[in-house]
C-alpha cells in the first residue's frame, strides 16, 4: 500500500515537470495545410516518365472551377523558381503546371537524364497561392 501511495506521487511529480501541451487549436481553420510529393522520393534515382503524386491534408483538393474557401488545386514547378507568392500563377509557361480539374498525379514525360526538382504549391481558385504557403520540394535524378 506505502508503495502505492509512494508510486502515485511520483507520477504527480513527473506530471509537473513535463512541459505544458500546446494551446489547443481555435478551429479547423486553425489547422496548417500541408501538401507532400509523394513519388518520387525524394533524392531518388528514378527512369522516366516520372510519375508525380502529391498528397495533401488540411486543404480539400478541388477543380479551380469549385469556388470555395478551404479549397486548392496543385501546382507543379518543374526545374523552376515559384512565381511571386501574392501573384496569381501564370498558365502557358514552361516548368509550370495547373492540375486545375483536381487531379493529385501528373506524369512528367519529357525530363531529361540529370538531376531534376519540382516544387509543390496548392493555388486557390483564383490560382494565388495559399497563405500561409502550402509547398513541398522534392529533388530527384532521372537516369539515362
Ligand atoms: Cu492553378
Amino acid at each position: 500500500m506505502r508503495n502505492g501511495i509512494a508510486r502515485f506521487v511520483l507520477v504527480l511529480a513527473a506530471a509537473a515537470l513535463l512541459p505544458r501541451s500546446a494551446p489547443a487549436q481555435a478551429g479547423p481553420s486553425a489547422k496548417a495545410a500541408k501538401v507532400k510529393i509523394t513519388t518520387p522520393a525524394r533524392g531518388a534515382t528514378v527512369s522516366g516518365p516520372v510519375k508525380v503524386t502529391l498528397a495533401a491534408t488540411g486543404v480539400e483538393i478541388v477543380p479551380a472551377t469549385d469556388e470555395r474557401a478551404g479549397t486548392g488545386h496543385h501546382h507543379l514547378f518543374v526545374d523552376r523558381d515559384v512565381t511571386p507568392v501574392n501573384d496569381t500563377i501564370p498558365r502557358g509557361v514552361t516548368g509550370i503546371i495547373h492540375l486545375g480539374r483536381g487531379q493529385t498525379e501528373f506524369v512528367l514525360d519529357s525530363l531529361k537524364p540529370g538531376p531534376h526538382q519540382v516544387i509543390a504549391v496548392v493555388g486557390d481558385w483564383k490560382h494565388v497561392p495559399l497563405k500561409p504557403l502550402v509547398t513541398d520540394t522534392v529533388r530527384f535524378t532521372v537516369k539515362d
